[in-house]
C-alpha cells in the first residue's frame, strides 16, 4: 500500500532550462541570429557586452554553450535516470523562423524539437516550453526596434500559431514571455534587451518606452493564449513572472507603501495576464507619468479574453527596501532603493536565500489570482569544486533546494496552494543568463566547460543528483 503524501501523486518534478542557455549550434539547422548570439561573457560585477552583430574577435558563450543540440539524448537519458516527470525549456524562436518576419517556419527548426520531445516522452517526460525565454530574432531588433514596434505582436502571435499546432499532442503546458516583469528594472540596460530587444537612446523616456513593449508582449500573450484554446483547449497556457517579494526594511509606514508601490511596479505585470486588463493604480501611475502609451479598443479586448490558466514564476531571491525622504510618491528604482535584509544570507553573487519567502510568494500569488501555480525555477548558482576522483560534493545546492522544498509543502498543506510542479532551474550546468559565466553553476549534472569556452563538454552526475532522484522518487517526502 502506497503512503499519503503531501504532494499530488501527478505532481511535475523535473528540471528547467532555455534553449540559449544550453543548446549552442547557434548557426545549425538554418537557425537564425539571436539577440542571446550577440552577448558577450562577464562576471558578478562585470556587465556582459551587447555587440551589433556577431563580432570576430569575440567570445559568445551561448554559441556553443553545453552544446545539447547534439547532446540531448544522453542529457535526457540522465533526466529519466532522475525520475523527471517534466522537462523545461524554451524553443529558439529563431530556429523556426530565422528573422521573425518571414511568413513560413523553418522545417529543420520544427522537426529538431519534435525529436527532442519525442525523446523526452519515450522516457514519459512531459516538455513544459516557454516560447520566448529571453531570446527573439536580432533581426527584429535590428529592423524593427525589436518590442517598441507593434508589428512584433503578429510575428510573435505567427510562431506561437505554428508551435502549438506542431506541438499540441506532445505539449500540454506552455508559456509565453519567461520572466516579462524583469524589464521593470529600465534603469538598466540587460533586462530591456533581453525581455523586448530594446536598445536604448538617449533621448528616450526609458521608462515610457519599456511599458510600451511590455504593453506589445502582454498583447501578444493574449493573443497567443486566445489561439491555443482555440487550436487544443486541453493546452494550457501561463504567464512566467520572476517573483522576488519585495519587504519592507522596517514597520514604519513609510516603509510599508515603499515596499507596496515596489511590487506594483514588478507585478502590475502578473495582473494584466491572470485578470485581462490594466489594474487603477498603474493606468493612474501612466497618467501622473505624462506617459503617451499606444493602447488601443482591439487590444483591451484581447487582454479580457487571453487570461492564463495558470501562473508560471520562478524563485530565486527576495527584496527588501527602504523608502527616502527625497522620494515621497514612493517611485521605485531597482538600482537605487533595494537594501541588504540582515536576516537572511546571500550567494556570492550577492542572491539573498530565503526560503520561507517562497511560502511568501506562493500565498501572495494564489491569494490574488486563485489560480494554479507552477514553480518552474528556484535553484542555487556556486562554484562547484570537483574532487581527484571526479565527485563534485555540492552539499550547499542540496540545504538550499530542500530547503524551499520544505517550504513548498508547507504552502501547499498548510496554505491549500493548488501547485502543479516544481522544475528547478539549470539541472544541468549551463551559461548563466546574467553573467554568461560557466562556472555560476546550477546542475545536478556537471558539464566539463571552463568560462574561457576550455572543456571536453563531458557529463557527469554531482551528489546532487542521488539527492534529487530519492526526492522525486518520495513525491518529496524523502528531502
Ligand atoms: P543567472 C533575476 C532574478 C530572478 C531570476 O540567473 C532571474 C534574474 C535575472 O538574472 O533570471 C532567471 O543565470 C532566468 C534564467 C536565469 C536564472 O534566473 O543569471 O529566467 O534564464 O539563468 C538564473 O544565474
Amino acid at each position: 500500500q502506497k503512503r499519503k503524501t503531501v504532494l499530488p501523486a501527478d505532481f511535475l518534478w523535473g528540471g528547467a532550462v532555455a534553449a540559449h542557455q544550453l543548446e549552442g549550434g547557434w548557426n545549425k539547422g538554418g537557425k537564425g541570429m539571436s539577440t542571446a548570439d550577440v552577448m558577450t561573457a562577464g562576471a558578478h560585477g562585470v556587465r556582459r557586452e551587447i555587440t551589433d552583430g556577431v563580432i570576430e574577435g569575440k567570445y559568445y558563450p551561448n554559441h556553443e554553450a553545453i552544446d545539447f543540440y547534439t547532446h540531448y539524448k544522453e542529457d535526457i537519458k540522465l533526466f529519466a535516470e532522475m525520475g523527471f516527470k517534466c522537462f523545461r525549456t524554451s524553443i529558439a524562436w529563431t530556429r523556426i523562423f530565422p528573422n521573425g518576419d518571414e511568413l513560413t517556419p523553418n522545417e529543420e527548426g520544427l522537426q529538431f524539437y519534435d525529436d527532442l520531445f519525442d525523446e523526452c516522452l519515450r522516457y514519459g517526460i512531459e516538455p513544459v516550453i516557454t516560447l520566448s525565454h529571453f531570446e527573439m530574432p536580432y533581426h527584429l531588433v535590428k529592423t524593427y526596434g525589436g518590442w517598441r514596434n507593434r508589428r512584433l505582436i503578429e510575428f510573435f502571435a505567427r510562431f506561437a500559431e505554428v508551435c502549438f499546432k506542431r506541438y499540441h499532442k506532445k505539449v500540454t503546458y506552455w508559456m509565453t514571455f519567461n520572466e516579462i516583469n524583469n524589464q521593470a528594472n529600465f534603469q538598466d540596460d540587460f533586462g530591456p534587451f533581453t525581455n523586448s530587444g530594446i536598445k536604448f537612446k538617449p533621448e528616450d523616456n526609458r521608462e515610457q518606452v519599456m511599458y510600451q513593449a511590455a504593453h506589445y508582449e502582454l498583447v501578444a500573450s493574449a493573443l497567443a493564449t486566445k489561439i491555443a484554446h482555440s487550436i487544443d483547449p486541453a493546452m494550457q497556457i501561463g504567464c512566467m513572472i520572476a517573483m522576488c517579494p519585495i519587504y519592507p526594511y522596517s514597520c514604519k509606514p513609510d516603509d510599508i507603501l515603499m515596499a507596496q508601490s515596489g511590487m506594483q511596479k514588478r507585478y502590475w505585470f502578473a495582473d494584466v495576464h491572470a485578470r485581462g486588463h490594466y489594474p487603477a493604480y498603474i493606468e493612474r501611475y501612466f497618467e501622473r507619468k505624462g506617459f503617451e502609451l499606444d493602447i488601443t479598443y482591439e487590444d483591451l479586448a484581447i487582454l479580457e479574453v487571453g487570461t492564463v490558466d495558470y501562473i508560471g514564476f520562478s524563485y530565486y531571491m527576495s527584496f527588501a527596501i527602504e523608502s527616502r525622504a527625497d522620494n515621497p510618491l514612493f517611485d521605485y528604482d531597482e538600482n537605487r532603493d533595494l537594501v541588504k535584509n540582515p536576516h537572511v544570507e546571500a550567494s556570492d553573487w550577492g542572491w539573498q536565500i530565503d526560503p520561507k519567502g517562497l511560502r511568501y510568494a506562493m500565498s501572495w500569488f494564489y491569494e490574488r489570482y486563485e489560480l494554479p501555480l507552477f514553480i518552474v525555477e528556484n535553484g542555487f548558482g556556486a562554484i562547484d569544486q570537483k574532487e581527484a576522483d571526479g565527485t563534485v560534493n555540492d552539499e550547499y545546492r542540496i540545504e538550499y533546494l530542500k530547503a524551499h522544498i520544505e517550504q513548498m509543502k508547507i504552502s501547499v498543506d498548510q496554505d491549500g496552494v493548488d501547485l502543479i510542479g516544481y522544475t528547478p532551474w539549470g539541472c544541468i550546468d549551463l551559461i548563466s543568463y546574467g553573467t554568461g559565466e560557466m562556472k555560476k553553476r546550477y546542475g545536478f549534472i556537471f558539464v566539463d566547460k571552463n568560462n574561457d569556452g576550455s572543456g571536453t563538454l563531458a557529463r557527469s552526475r554531482k551528489r546532487s543528483f542521488e539527492w534529487y532522484k530519492q526526492v522525486i522518487a518520495s513525491n518529496g517526502e524523502i528531502l
